[in-house]
C-alpha cells in the first residue's frame, strides 16, 4: 500500500478511515457513510482540516490541550527523552529521572498532604487506581467490609470496566455488564434539569445530604470513598450551587469516607486555579489527573494520593500497575508542559483575563431566545437550550436532538462546541487571547440564530 498522507483527497481519506478505524464512542456505521473529519495540523486554538477549513478549537481537543496547540518545546522534550531512554518501567525497584522529576513536580503543585503519585497512562486506568487503593487502604486499616464507592449520576470517570462502573452514564451500564460490585450512585446537583421549584442553595444542600442518606443507609462500616468531579464535564458542565461541595465535604469528614476528587478535566488551571478542589475549597484525599497534565501531547495520568494514604499503602505490597506507568517520554512531556502552565503563568491569564472575559460574554448569551440558564467556571462553560426559559423546559423532541442541530451548525461555522444532550458545552485552551474569545462568541451566536430558525422550520419549538 502507498504511504497515506495528509495530501490525499479527503474523501479518500475517510473511505480508509470507515474501512478500518473503529471510531469510540460512535455508531460508526453512521460515520462510514457520513464521513468523519479529518484534522491535519493545529496551531494555538485553530484546527485546520483536510478541505484547509480553519476551526476554532472551543474544547481544547477533548478537554485537554490546556497549553494549546503548536508548542515546539513539548516536541523537542518527547524527541531527546526518546533518544535517551525511550522507556522503561517503574515496577521491580527501578525508577527513571523523568517518572522522579514529574512526581516532585506535581507533589509541589498539589494543595496541602497530597504528596504521592501513582502513575497511570489515562484518567481511566488512574481510576482503576483509585477503586484497588482505597478499598486495599480500607483492608489494610482492619475494615475490608468499607468496599463501597458512592459516586453520581450523570458522572463521568472513564470508559474501563471500573471507571466505566464509576461513572454514572446509563448509557455505558447498558453495554457490556456495568456496573461492577459495590458501586452505589446518588443524584447529582444539576439544577436547572432537577431543581424543580427549589432555590438553587437548597437544592444543592439537598442532594450533597444524599451522600449522608446514603452513607447512613448503606452503613458507614460499608462506604470506603466518595468520588466525584469538582465541575461535571462529560455530563454538560454541571456547575453545582455553591450551597453543594460544603456539604459534601462536611460529610466526608464526619464519617469515616474518603474523597477522590476527578480533576482529569478540571485540575492544570481548567477552572482559574491550578485544582477545581481549590475552586470549590474542598480537601480530597485523592485526586485523579490526566489530560492538562499534558496538555494532551503525551497520554499520560495518575493519582495524587494523601500522605496518610500513600502511608497505609505503603505498607504491603499494592498488587497494582500499568506498564505505562511513568512513561519517561509522557513523564518528560508532561514536565516541560507544567514548565511553561508556572513560568508563563497561564493559570493566572485564566483568572485575571481569559476567565472573567469568556464569563461575561458567555453569560450574555442569555439573551437568545434558545439559551436558558450559562454556566461557566474558568474555562469551561455551558448553556442550556430551551423551548421555554422560565419554566426551565426541556423540548418535547427527543434529548439531544436540538443540540445535535445546533452541533451540526457550529462545525459548519468552523466552531467546535460540543452538546450533551440539549446543552451546548465550551472547554476552550487556556491561553486563548480574547479577541479570539471574540471570534468563539460570533460563532456561537451565528449557529444559535441558524439553530433557532432551523427549529422554526421543523416546528420542534415545543416544551416536553
Ligand atoms: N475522569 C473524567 C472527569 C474525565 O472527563 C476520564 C476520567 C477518563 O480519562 P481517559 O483519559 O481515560 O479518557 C475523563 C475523560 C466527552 C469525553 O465526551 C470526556 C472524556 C473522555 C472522552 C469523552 O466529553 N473525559
Amino acid at each position: 500500500m502507498n504511504a497515506i498522507t495528509n495530501h490525499m483527497p479527503t474523501a479518500e481519506l475517510q473511505a480508509l478511515d470507515a474501512a478500518h478505524h473503529m471510531h469510540p464512542f460512535t455508531a460508526n456505521g453512521e460515520l462510514a457513510q457520513k464521513g468523519a473529519r479529518i484534522i491535519t495540523r493545529a496551531n494555538g486554538v485553530t484546527l485546520t482540516d483536510s478541505e484547509g477549513n480553519q476551526i476554532l478549537d472551543a474544547m481544547a481537543g477533548l478537554w485537554c490541550v490546556n497549553i494549546g496547540y503548536g508548542r515546539d518545546e513539548l516536541a523537542d522534550v518527547a524527541a531527546r527523552q526518546m533518544r535517551e531512554l525511550p522507556y522503561y518501567n517503574t515496577f521491580f525497584q527501578t525508577t527513571h529521572v523523568p517518572a522522579i522529576a514529574l512526581a516532585n513536580k506535581i507533589a509541589e503543585l498539589a494543595p496541602g498532604d497530597l504528596n504521592h503519585v501513582f502513575f497511570a497512562g489515562s484518567g481511566s486506568e488512574a481510576n482503576d487506581t483509585n477503586i484497588r487503593m482505597v478499598r486495599h487502604y480500607w483492608a489494610l486499616k482492619g475494615k475490608p467490609t468499607k468496599s463501597i464507592i458512592i459516586s453520581r449520576k450523570n458522572a463521568y470517570h472513564g470508559s474501563s470496566v471500573g471507571s466505566g462502573s464509576l461513572g454514572g452514564m446509563s448509557a455505558m451500564h447498558e453495554q457490556g455488564g456495568l456496573p461492577i460490585p459495590d458501586i452505589h450512585h446518588i443524584n447529582q446537583p444539576h439544577w436547572w434539569a432537577e431543581g424543580g421549584d427549589m432555590s438553587p442553595e437548597d437544592f444543592g444542600l439537598q442532594r450533597a445530604q444524599e451522600l449522608e442518606q446514603a452513607i447512613l443507609e448503606l452503613g458507614e462500616d460499608r462506604v470506603a470513598a466518595f468520588i466525584a468531579e469538582p465541575v461535571q464535564g462529560a455530563g454538560g458542565v454541571i456547575v453545582p450551587p455553591a450551597t453543594y461541595w460544603p456539604e459534601i465535604q462536611r460529610i466526608c469528614d464526619k464519617y469515616e469516607i474518603l474523597l477522590i476528587a476527578d480533576e482529569v478535566i478540571c485540575g492544570f488551571g481548567r477552572t482559574g486555579n491550578w485544582f477545581g478542589s481549590q475552586t470549590m475549597g474542598i480537601r480530597p484525599d485523592i485526586m485523579t489527573i490526566a489530560k492538562g497534565l499534558s496538555s494532551g501531547y503525551a497520554p499520560i495520568g495518575g493519582s495524587i494520593v494523601s500522605d496518610e494514604v500513600a502511608a497505609v499503602i505503603a505498607g504491603d505490597e499494592f498488587n497494582h500497575g500499568y506498564t505505562y506507568s511513568g512513561h519517561p517520554v509522557s513523564s518528560a512531556v508532561a514536565l516541560e508542559n507544567l514548565r511553561i502552565l508556572e513560568e508563563e503563568n497561564i493559570v493566572g491569564h485564566v483568572q485575571d483575563v481569559a476567565a472573567p472575559y469568556l464569563k461575561e460574554k458567555w453569560e450574555a448569551l442569555t439573551d437568545h431566545p434558545l439559551v436558558g440558564e450559562a454556566k461557566i467556571v474558568g474555562m469551561m462553560g455551558s448553556i442550556a437550550l430551551t423551548p421555554n426559559k422560565e419554566a426551565r423546559a426541556a423540548f418535547a423532541a427527543p434529548a439531544g436532538t436540538v443540540g445535535y442541530i445546533c452541533r451540526e451548525r457550529c462545525f459548519a461555522n468552523n466552531l467546535v462546541m460540543r452538546h450533551v444532550g440539549d446543552r451546548m458545552i465550551i472547554s476552550p485552551p487556556l491561553v486563548i487571547k480574547p479577541e479570539e474569545i471574540d471570534t468563539l462568541i460570533e460563532r456561537a451566536r451565528l449557529s444559535l440564530d441558524e439553530c433557532y430558525a432551523a427549529l422554526k422550520e421543523q416546528d420542534l419549538l415545543h416544551s416536553a
